[in-house]
């Protein structure tokens, strides 16, 4: 899950409508809203259809004129406020939704017009790259929270049992491996009478494993973003105008262009009237120097780059590409980048990991065992005992 974050007034509610709104027919529409704030949507690859010449049937993902989409649930987080660590406005609920993230999209007001409690200003008047630090400090705060909250106990404790364990047990609703905190926890030498500036690193380095942040530098189309944009250039920003986003993406729901999330222009089709045509005109002079509108980059920056998953597509028939119905690449599956044949056969089902006996790399017709890691694209027939 991608959670959105950042202060008010920054266009998250902007990017989340548009991030979620695709273009197709309603019965392909499996994944509806499943809360106000929570909404599906989709990493861009190329489908495997195109190159092979097929025409795909897509059941769990959509096909665009041969770009695959894959449905990845997005959460708009709301309540960033100074201090929500300490609870201040809607902080509780702002971290327990953080909590549930695997990657949060940090939006941030490039032109400078939200003040420090997202409060519209004049453009100009704020720096946002202080809006990057201000999101860090909530979050290492909050975990810094996490643990303090009980480190009398922690260090009583930790005369009989391993300080790793203590401090796993104690960051639980965070989701981490046990491995991942005990490696933390020796590279930086945590006791139970650590210095609080060791801690704070610790910290921090545990929250760019939990909670990797990409940074999306929005309303680049307002002059002061551009400045601000070069200013910023140490930081990785991919530059964001998601109002444009949300109005192309209706405009083609409507019939009235051709555009596809994530391409670098569009086409009208429709009839469309003299306000309609300098809007468009607008955006398409926009997207002619940033390339995109830049909301479908960052969705698969988030999944592909950050979260380093894949797309594989199993199938039962290794010749046609197909289900048992003769759905030619029914199903396209994210798996993390270091999942092997047998790791998608339990991501299938239960049983049929069980019961792996071998797989088929179907577009190279070879066979291949339990242990092969796979690639994105790939198309996999798994065989297994019934
Ligand atoms: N110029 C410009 N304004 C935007 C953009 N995205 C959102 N906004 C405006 O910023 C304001 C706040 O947007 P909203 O999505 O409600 O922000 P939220 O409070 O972070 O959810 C609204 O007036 C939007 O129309 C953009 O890309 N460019
Ligand atoms: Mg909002």
């Amino acid at each position: 899950m991608l959670g959105l974050v950042g202060k008010s007034n920054t266009g998250k509610s902007t990017f989340f409508s548009a991030a979620t709104l695709i273009n197709v027919e309603i019965s392909n529409r499996i994944f509806t809203t499943i809360e106000p704030n929570k909404g599906v949507s989709y990493v861009r690859t190329e489908c495997p259809c195109k190159i092979l010449g097929i025409k795909c049937a897509p059941k769990n993902s959509l096909c665009i004129d041969g770009q695959r989409f894959v449905p990845v649930q997005v959460i708009d987080i709301a309540g960033l406020v100074p201090g929500a660590y300490e609870g201040r406005g809607l902080g509780n609920k702002f971290l327990s939704d953080i909590m549930g993230a695997n990657a949060l999209i940090h939006v941030l007001d490039m032109s400078g017009g939200t003040d420090n409690d997202g409060n519209p200003v004049a453009a100009g008047s704020h720096d946002p790259e202080k809006d990057i630090y201000f999101l860090e400090d909530e979050i290492d705060y909050w975990i810094l929270g996490l643990l303090e909250k009980n480190w009398n106990q922690i260090k009583q404790k930790a005369m009989h049992e391993k300080i790793e364990n203590l401090i796993y047990k104690q960051l639980s609703g965070l989701n981490m491996s046990s491995e991942t905190v005990k490696q933390l926890v020796e590279k930086h030498n945590i006791t139970a009478e650590i210095e609080p500036e060791k801690l704070m690193l610790f910290i921090k380095d545990l929250r760019q494993r939990n909670k990797p942040i990409i940074l999306v530098g929005n309303k680049m189309d307002v002059f002061q973003s551009q400045q601000n944009f070069e200013k910023m250039k140490n930081h990785e920003i991919i530059p964001c105008y998601a109002e444009a986003e949300l109005a192309l993406r209706r405009a083609a729901d409507k019939g009235f262009i051709k555009y596809i999330p994530g391409d670098s222009g569009f086409e009208i089709i429709g009839n469309t009237d003299d306000r309609q045509k300098q809007a468009l005109g607008f955006i398409k002079k926009y997207m002619e120097k940033y390339k995109t509108t830049g909301i479908q980059d960052c969705i698969n920056k988030a999944v592909f780059d950050v979260m380093k998953m894949i797309v594989v597509y199993p199938v039962e028939n290794e010749s046609r590409f197909s289900d048992k119905k003769g759905n030619i690449l029914p199903n396209a599956k994210l798996m993390p980048s270091s999942s092997t044949a047998v790791d998608m056969a339990y991501a299938v089902h239960e049983d049929i990991g069980r019961n792996f006996i071998s797989a088929v790399d179907c577009r190279i017709h070879q066979r291949i065992g339990s242990e092969h890691q796979l690639k994105t694209g790939d198309i996999i027939s798994i065989k297994s005992r019934s």
